[in-house]
């Protein structure tokens, strides 16, 4: 972890077992230009690669989680630099082992909403505001948009808000069940750390397999979904955790996870 390696983001380890991501280009309120995708791609990797972190959290500042693709830089592109750049492709976030929770302030708007829908949980605070304006700039969600959002919230929903620029507020994006939890701006952040740290404290394969399987809901069938779930299942007992889980508690006492 070297915050030197990056200009447009900082990463930390607040508690142990958590990276924390915060996207940092606040004058252009967090617009994901190409440098900084890449940096949090890289950053990203380096904390599912290390060994001591269990869940990452990704957040902006209090007044933006991030207002979309950056438009200046996207306004001279043609379609060949698009294709050139694989512009929206964020598989590489996809692949992410770990879990990931956004924890969102303020805008999360285009790109930001996308890419707050990529993570595996989402936190909000109070002004935490969702929206795909992308329409008024004469194009559509390109990062997942039309798809994430429709199964999170619905079709009637998601037409309105792609189409018309309807904004979600924090309590809409609970009610529809997009956000996990809403807390005051000044503790939204240190909720999700706790919500992270208590993720990081489960064994980190069996919480991979988790991932991985309720993820398989959105692309599978239910008997595929269930073939896969059950593969996940049998493949943990061959591993230490699933001993050490099952023996701590007939022991009565804290399992201690080797996460193997
Ligand atoms: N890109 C580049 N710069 C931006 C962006 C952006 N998306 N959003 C804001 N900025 C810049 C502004 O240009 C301004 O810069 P400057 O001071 O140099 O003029 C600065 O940030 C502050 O912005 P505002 O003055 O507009 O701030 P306000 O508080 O008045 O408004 C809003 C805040 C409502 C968020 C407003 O800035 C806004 O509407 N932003 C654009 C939101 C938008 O349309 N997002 C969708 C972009 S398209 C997209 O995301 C496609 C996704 C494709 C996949 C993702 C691949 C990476």
């Amino acid at each position: 972890m070297d915050n030197k390696a990056y200009e447009t983001i900082l990463v930390e380890i607040p508690v142990a077992g958590v990276g924390l991501i915060r996207l940092n280009r606040p004058r252009a309120l967090n617009a994901l230009s190409s440098q900084l995708v890449g940096e949090l791609f890289t950053a990203l990797e380096a904390f599912d690669a290390d060994p001591t972190i269990g869940c990452i959290v990704l957040t902006g500042n209090e007044r933006v989680f991030a207002a979309g693709a950056d438009i200046k830089q996207m306004s001279a592109m043609s379609v060949v630099d698009m294709v050139r750049a694989d512009y929206t492709n964020w598989s590489r976030m996809q692949h992410i082992s770990k879990p990931i929770i956004a924890a969102v302030s303020g805008h999360a708007l285009g790109g930001g909403c996308e890419m707050a829908m990529l993570c595996d949980l989402i936190v909000a605070s109070e002004t935490a505001s969702f929206g795909q304006p992308e329409i008024n700039l004469g194009i559509i969600p390109g990062a997942g948009g039309t798809q994430r959002l429709t199964r999170a919230v619905g079709k009637a929903l998601a037409m309105e808000i792609c189409l018309t620029d309807r904004r979600l507020s924090a309590q809409e994006a609970l009610q529809y069940g997009l956000v996990n939890h809403i807390y005051p701006v000044e503790t939204y952040l240190d909720e999700t750390i706790q919500l992270a740290q208590k993720i990081a404290a489960k064994s980190q394969i069996a919480v991979r397999n988790l991932k991985q399987a309720i993820n398989k809901a959105f692309e599978l069938s239910l008997s595929e979904g269930l073939a896969f779930e059950q593969h996940n299942f049998y493949m943990l007992f061959a591993t230490e955790d699933q001993k050490e889980g099952m023996t701590a508690f007939l022991e009565k006492r804290a399992p201690v996870w080797k996460h193997r």
